[in-house]
């Protein structure tokens, strides 16, 4: 197999240079599990296990390797299994904060293009969800694409449809389904050869569907919604990579149910135009839009141009993105005493729990 069908660029070629010196060989993880990868070099799939070199380098967990990363792996002669060495950096990725009181990150897909962003049509579409999701999606560096599925459920969708281009900003909003194809092609057109995607959205919506529809067959598990039970068990449990036939690459995920933002220097913004749009009048530049004299985003909202609720949901993720840069930084700093405390030697033996065990 040829790298570049996996999404090898010369960019890529040129970050490995050192890496190839070393004697290490490119490849692409595709899944992920507590202790093994799969991962695919031009020579095909391999099962991978990180070393201890990786370990040592004491790398934060979000920076151990991830379904989309590319890798340095050594492939010895006498054993299968190859040994990643490096992760090289992510251009891209989605991360979201692991559940809990601990700020800590979770990263959910690295190196992607587009991001789909899938809502079910014959139940409610949620828009403060959808919000939450762009933010994560332009936070990472992601294009996201809004997916509305199961059109075959709804008699009506336009009205609903209009409503959601307005939260989408300019993004593309397609009505698709998985049922009945409809739209699909469309779909198909966005996923450009040697780009990938990844799939989010809550359990239940389609995704693995969807991903299934575009490959041609059933390569991913499906679940009815009934035969879920409340606590959302999904029948997507681990993310993969997976190569369709028309060239492009997809990663279906594990459904995301209440989850939280890890970070938004300028994702929030990206999400909301809108708002950031209002704020370059507000009379102070650091304006919180909550109580300041003169704020043109309140004004927005009493002149009827902008929906009380959207900016509600704004204010709520602003406090959510604080809330979590301020546990981490009281982290850093508890972390620096202990660390001071205990001495380095002893610092640097600790292990840091992997938040994917979450
Ligand atoms: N009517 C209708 N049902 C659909 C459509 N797409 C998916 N479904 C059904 O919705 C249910 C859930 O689909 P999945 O593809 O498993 O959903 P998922 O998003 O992958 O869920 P998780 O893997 O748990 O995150 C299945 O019963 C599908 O048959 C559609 O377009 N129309
Ligand atoms: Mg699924
Ligand atoms: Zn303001």
């Amino acid at each position: 197999m040829e790298l570049s069908a996996l999404g090898w660029t010369p960019d890529w070629s040129e970050l490995f240079k050192p890496h190839l010196q070393a004697g290490l060989v490119p490849a692409r993880v595709v899944t992920e599990d507590k202790h093994y990868y799969t991962v695919v070099s031009d020579t095909g799939p391999h099962l991978g296990q990180i070393t201890g070199k990786l370990h040592h380098r004491r790398l934060h967990p979000g920076q151990l390797p991830k379904v989309g990363d590319w890798v340095g792996i050594r492939i010895p002669e006498a054993t299968d299994r190859v040994s990643i060495e490096c992760v090289l950096p992510r251009r891209t990725q989605i991360t979201r904060k692991i559940a809990g009181r601990e700020a800590a990150v979770q990263v959910l897909a690295t190196n992607i293009d587009l991001a789909l962003v899938v809502q079910a049509l014959g139940e409610p579409v949620n828009h403060r969800r959808l919000e939450r999701f762009l933010v994560m999606v332009h936070e990472g560096g992601a294009q996201p694409v809004v997916v509305l599925n199961k059109a075959d459920l709804c008699a009506d969708p336009d009205p609903i449809t209009d409503e959601i281009r307005r939260i989408a900003g300019g993004h593309p909003v397609l009505v698709v389904s998985a049922r009945t194809g409809r739209a699909l092609p469309r779909l198909r057109e966005l996923l450009a050869p040697g780009t990938t995607a990844v799939i989010l959205g809550t359990s239940g919506v389609g995704k693995s569907s969807l991903v299934n529809r575009l490959y041609g067959e059933r390569v991913q598990p499906t679940l009815p919604v009934r035969e879920r039970d409340s606590k959302g068990r999904h029948s997507t449990t681990a993310r993969e990579l997976i190569l369709l036939p028309n060239g492009s690459l997809i990663i279906d995920t594990p459904g995301l149910r209440e989850f939280h933002l890890w970070s938004a220097d300028d994702g929030l913004d990206v999400a909301f135009p809108d708002i950031a749009a209002l704020a370059h009048q507000c009379r102070f530049r650091d304006c919180s839009h909550r109580t300041e004299s003169d704020c043109a985003v309140r004004q927005g909202v009493t002149d009827g141009t902008l929906e009380a609720s959207r900016l509600a949901s704004y204010l709520k993720l602003r406090t959510e993105i604080d809330d979590v840069a301020n546990r981490r930084q009281n982290q850093t700093w508890a972390a620096n005493r202990r660390r001071s405390r205990t001495g380095t030697r002893a610092w640097l033996k600790r292990d840091e729990p992997d938040p994917d065990d979450s």
